[in-house]
Parts: structure tokens; C-alpha cells; sequence
């Protein structure tokens, strides 16, 4: 059948559902899940495969409202123990006819419950009572109560609730106005399940009242044409057990459901179909709480890129605005440089420069490779910090959203930059360096070039084109800014000497942009760490979507599964569509005589009920 096979791949998309990440709507979504997963076990998969199933009442109500007194004065004896302690029933005791024990003894419906013949407390057993004279194809299931100041009670009796094709309601003349109940009531009505209800305890004088009262309550409830019985205050026997005639509109209510195929195939397909538009109304909530999963997760990537970017970009501006032309690096330049006759040189052009260069320089390599050591070391330090700074701002980014708490607490090394960034810093510019000379070498190959380079040495026209590439931009200020203006144009002129102008640029721009691009890989290595997290939360980029296009897919199915159930049964889908079920409670009539039955106007002839106790 569709329907089972859409409901089937809801439930694998909602119990693949992952959550690693601890954001507020996640508790909502997997109670949602677990709900929906429930019901699907409980109660629609189970009915949906075998719609030929007993109908099952579930007795439902406040702690002392009588269900278990009503259920043993239906069966004419007692099975479920009533009892003055208030709540009295813990564990669920279902009744059926010998001939439907299949039915119940296998996991069909509420599997997470341990089938036992034996009256038990156990929360987790149910209890199953063989009772010849339950007519066939009807089970009655006495539930702890509703309202329970024991969870596991409430818990319970919500899930036997949500197992029930009908729903009968217990409540008392003293107590029918109560909240809690009212709650249930209300979620059942807006579902459309099959309910009833059944007011006992009703004072003889309060016949024409209370029924009434409540009538009102249930039609402004949405609970116009549920059936409404009342049961008036009498003394109850030895066994606890109400006189016969108080609950036989119960009973004949329910035997009659249990003898009309159509009439029971509509109480069963209206509840279905009401479980299932409610785990399919569910369902958005899952979708939109793993749109949060990832769209947090997203963002938390997305936070820490922007911090190593952001680093980069800072890295690059500053290898390039002057920023490192300072202290040592300056102190080692002018060790090599030397001042006052160079200067002069320099001022008189660049080809007398290039006439004297050999006179300035010789022998002076060593000194050279200092300035790039202290480049390098400059380079590092600037790297480092800004790092630092990135790993910083991605955990300040992180901290400020509740998951990312959470995972920086698992995760506590990403507060720090990562064991190996120092060393990966140094190799890095290391390696630019060797790549700077090797460029010089490569563009000196010319002989007039090699033998000017051979002059400053290749260390030197490294160091100077490195101190070309640091000063880029110009626009230093301060007390440094003039010496370092100094310093760049005599780098730059130098270059030129060696290599002409328009090389010199290239050289420049080629040394920088791979600069850039090794800054930017190591970068994006210490992104890693973050990225690396996030990537093993294992968030399914389509989770949300095959959620929603499986409770699609349910909605869909559900018109033609409704036109198959009619079909199987030759009646229509919806218990409203019916006609009318008789009397409701928003048409009750004045006169009660002791009791109120809207369903024997239907049944009328149509069952045959034996006076005595027990028998139906
Ligand atoms: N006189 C009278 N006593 C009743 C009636 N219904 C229930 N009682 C008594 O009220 C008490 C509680 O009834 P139970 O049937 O145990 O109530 P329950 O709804 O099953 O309660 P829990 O199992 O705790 O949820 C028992 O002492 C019953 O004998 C009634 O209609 N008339
Ligand atoms: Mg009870």
C-alpha cells in the first residue's frame, strides 16, 4: 500500500535524523521524532497492515475518574483492580475475546509494552485477560491515569492514548471541568480521533445538568458529535462493580461497534487518518530544526573562513605597506648598504650606480643573507600574530552561539593555534625566501646581468627585492617612515641597476603573489582545524529535505490510502460522513433517565443486549 510505503520512508527519514549540534529547537524536534516514531509503531503502521484487527478502547482519564470500575461492571467482573489509593492502576490491562489473543499477543501494537497474563505494576507490561463474553473484534483497555502525579503513569497513558481507535474518556460529575483532561480532549478533537466520553458519578438531582453542562463544553471543543454517556452515582457491590443497567449504553455502544463492520471501520479510519495528519503536521518542525543544523553549522565554517581570510588579506597588506621595514631588518640593510657614498651614487643616476656597485659591495654576501634572515624572521612574527588573531576571532565567532559553545568544550585545542603553525610559518617563508633567490638567479641568466648580480651577490638582490615587495604601497608614517622610504628606493634602484626597470616590477609582483598564495595555504591549514569539526558532525546537507518530501509523500498517498479503506470496507472514509451517529452532545435531551446513550439510536434493532450482568 502507498500509504505504508510513504509513512515507512517518514520514519527512516526521521530516525536518520542527526542532531550533533546543540541548538534550542533540538530537544523539540527529537521529542517530535520520537512521538512520531511511537505513534508509527503503536498504532498506524500495526492498524494500516491489518485494518481487520479488534477495535481498541482505551479507557482514558483522571486518577479515581472509575475507568477501572467501568471496565470490570462492562465485563461483569473484575480485571483490572479499582482501588481507593489514588492512582490506583499502573500498568494497562487489556481485555479481548479468546478469539482474537493473536491479535494482542504478538508485538502488533504498543511493541515497547511485555505481554503478560498476570496482573502486574510493572509500567513496561501489559496485561492481556481473555474474556469469552467480549464480543469478537473488540478489545477495552484500562489505562493508569491521564493526569498522574506519577510520570511514568502520564507518559503511559498518553501512549496507550495514541494506540487507541477510540477513545473513551472516563470523567466524573465532580470533575468533568478539569484542565488536564481537557487538554487531551482537545488535541484528540483537533486530530478528528474517535472519541467518547463518559461522565459518571452523576448525583440523581444533577441528571439534567451536568450532562448537559458538559455537552456544551464538548461542542464548544470541537467535540460536537462524540458520543457523551452518563452514569448516575450509584453504590457500588461487593466486587466494586456498578449495577448492570449504569453501564449498558457503554456497553451496547461498544458491541455495536464491534458487530457493524462500517460503523467500526469508520471509528478505526478516522483516528488513522487523524495519527496521521498530526505526525504529518510534526513533521515541518524535524525539517526546520535540521535546517538549523545546518544552516548553525554553515555559519560556524563560514565564521571561522572569514577569520583566516581576513588573516591573509591582513598578511598581504602588511608584507606590502612598510609594516616590516623596521628595526633589524633596517639595521641589517644598512650594515649592507653602508650609507653616505652609495647615496651619492645614487643621486647621480643609475647607470654611475651600476659603474660602482662592484667597488660597494664585494665580498659582502654574508651581510646580505642577514637582512633576509631578519626579513624572514620579521615575516614570521607577523604571521604568527596575525594567525593568532584568526584562531581568536573564529572561537570569539563560535562562542557567541550556544553550539559552538559546545563544541569549542569538545574541542578545547581550537582556543589555541594550532602544535604545528610555528614550524609550518617558518618552512613557509623559508621557502618563499629560497624561491626569491632562485628567481633572482633565473632573471640574472644573461651575462652582463649575472655578472652585476654576481656583484651585490644573489643574497643581496634578494634582500633588496624583498625590502621592495615590503614597501609596496608607501603611506608609512612616524619616525621610521623616512628611513624606510630611503631604504625602498634604494633597494628599488639597485634592482633597477641589475635588471632594468620594467623587470624589476615583474619581479617584484611575481615574488609577492607567491608570497600571497603560501600565506593563504597555511591559512587555510589552520582553517582546517575548525573546518575538520564541523565536517565530523556528519550533517546531511538534504536531511531536512527528504524529511519533508517523505511527509509529502504521506499527504499525497493519504487521498487514495482513504478511498482504499472505504473500498475494503464498502463505506465511507470518515466517521462525520456517516450520517448521524444520534444523539450528540450538543443536542441532548432534557429528560435523562439515569442514563444517556446518543449511539442506541442508530443501534436500535440492531443488538440484541441480555439483561444479565456480564453478558453482552
Ligand atoms: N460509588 C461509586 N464509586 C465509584 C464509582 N466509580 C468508581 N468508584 C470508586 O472510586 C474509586 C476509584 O475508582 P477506580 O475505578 O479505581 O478509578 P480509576 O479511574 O481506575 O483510577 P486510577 O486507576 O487511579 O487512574 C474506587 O474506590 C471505586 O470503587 C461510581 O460510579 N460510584
Ligand atoms: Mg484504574
Amino acid at each position: 500500500m502507498e500509504l505504508v510505503g510513504s509513512l515507512t520512508s517518514l520514519r527512516s527519514a526521521l530516525t536518520e535524523a542527526n542532531f550533533p549540534l546543540a541548538l534550542p529547537d533540538r530537544a523539540g524536534a527529537q521529542q517530535a521524532i520520537r512521538q512520531i516514531v511511537t505513534q508509527l509503531d503503536d498504532y498506524v503502521l500495526p492498524r494500516l497492515v491489518n485494518l481487520e484487527a479488534p477495535l481498541l478502547a482505551v479507557v482514558g482519564g483522571s486518577t479515581g475518574a472509575g475507568k477501572s470500575t467501568l471496565v470490570n461492571s462492562l465485563i461483569g467482573r473484575v480485571v483490572s483492580q479499582p482501588g481507593v489509593i489514588r492512582p490506583t492502576t499502573r500498568s494497562p490491562v487489556l481485555v479481548h475475546n479468546p478469539d482474537d489473543a493473536r491479535w494482542f499477543d504478538s508485538d502488533r501494537v504498543l511493541p515497547g509494552l511485555i505481554r503478560s497474563r498476570v496482573s502486574s505494576q510493572d509500567q513496561r507490561s501489559l496485561q492481556l485477560v481473555a474474556e469469552p463474553t467480549l464480543p469478537a473484534g473488540l478489545a477495552i483497555l484500562d489505562a493508569p491515569d491521564i493526569d498522574s502525579v506519577v510520570k511514568e503513569n502520564r507518559v503511559l497513558a498518553a501512549q496507550l492514548l495514541d494506540a487507541a481507535d477510540l477513545w473513551l474518556f472516563v470523567t466524573s460529575a465532580a470533575r468533568y471541568a478539569d484542565a488536564v483532561p481537557w487538554g487531551f480532549l482537545r488535541t484528540a478533537a483537533e486530530r478528528g480521533s474517535s472519541i467518547s466520553v463518559v461522565l459518571d458519578r452523576v448525583p440523581p438531582g444533577a441528571m439534567g445538568v451536568v450532562p448537559a453542562d458538559l455537552g456544551r463544553m464538548m461542542s464548544s471543543n470541537g467535540l460536537a458529535d462524540a458520543p457523551l454517556f452518563a452514569i448516575p452515582e450509584t453504590i457500588v457491590d461487593d466486587l466494586g462493580l456498578l449495577p448492570d443497567t449504569a453501564v449498558a449504553p457503554v456497553r451496547t455502544y461498544l458491541a455495536t461497534l464491534a458487530a457493524d463492520k462500517d460503523a467500526k471501520q469508520r471509528v478505526v479510519q478516522r483516528t488513522l487518518d487523524g495519527a496521521i495528519g498530526s505526525l504529518v503536521q510534526r513533521a515541518p518542525e524535524v525539517a526546520n530544526a535540521l535546517d538549523s543544523q545546518r544552516e548553525v553549522a554553515e555559519q560556524l565554517a563560514g565564521d571561522a573562513q572569514k577569520a583566516f581570510l581576513e588573516a591573509a588579506r591582513a598578511i598581504s597588506v602588511q608584507s606590502a605597506d612598510g609594516t616590516l621595514l623596521r628595526g633589524e631588518v633596517l639595521s641589517r640593510w644598512h650594515d649592507y648598504v653602508g650609507t653616505g657614498d652609495l647615496m651619492r651614487s645614487l643621486d647621480r643616476g643609475v647607470s654611475r650606480l651600476r659603474d660602482r656597485i662592484a667597488g660597494f659591495f664585494t665580498g659582502s654576501s654574508q651581510r646580505a643573507e642577514q637582512v633576509g634572515v631578519a626579513a624572514g624572521s620579521g615575516l614570521e612574527s607577523l604571521v604568527n600574530a596575525e594567525a593568532a588573531a584568526a584562531a581568536e576571532r573564529a572561537v570569539i565567532a563560535w562562542k557567541a552561539n550556544p553550539a559552538g559553545r559546545e563544541l569549542l568544550a569538545r574541542y578545547p585545542d581550537l582556543m589555541t593555534p594550532g602544535d604545528d603553525l610555528a614550524a609550518s610559518t617558518a618552512r613557509t617563508i623559508r621557502e618563499w625566501q629560497s624561491d626569491v633567490l632562485e628567481l633572482v638567479s633565473e632573471e640574472g641568466k644573461g651575462k652582463r646581468t649575472s655578472a652585476r648580480i654576481a656583484a651585490l651577490s644573489v643574497n643581496g638582490v634578494g634582500a633588496a627585492l624583498m625590502l621592495v615587495i615590503f614597501f609596496n604601497t608607501g603611506g608609512i608614517t612616524g619616525a621610521e617612515g623616512g628611513v624606510a622610504v630611503g631604504t625602498t628606493v634604494l633597494a628599488q634602484r639597485l634592482l633597477e641597476s641589475v635588471f632594468g626597470d620594467e623587470a624589476v616590477r615583474k619581479l617584484a609582483t611575481t615574488a609577492k603573489e607567491d608570497l600571497d598564495a603560501r600565506i593563504e595555504g597555511l591559512m587555510a591549514g589552520e582553517l582546517v582545524r575548525f573546518t575538520r569539526v564541523i565536517d565530523q558532525l556528519g550533517i546531511a546537507p538534504d536531511a531536512a529535505g527528504y524529511v519533508r518530501q517523505a511527509a509529502l509523500q504521506v499527504e499525497r498517498a493519504r487521498q487514495p490510502g482513504a478511498a482504499q479503506l472505504g473500498a475494503f470496507t464498502g463505506g465511507p472514509p470518515a466517521l462525520s460522513d456517516s450520517g448521524s451517529p444520534g444523539l450528540t452532545s450538543g443536542e441532548m435531551p432534557r429528560e435523562l433517565a439515569g442514563t444517556m446513550n446518543p449511539g442506541t439510536e442508530i443501534l436500535e434493532g440492531e443488538l440484541v443486549y441480555d439483561d444479565r450482568q456480564g453478558e453482552w
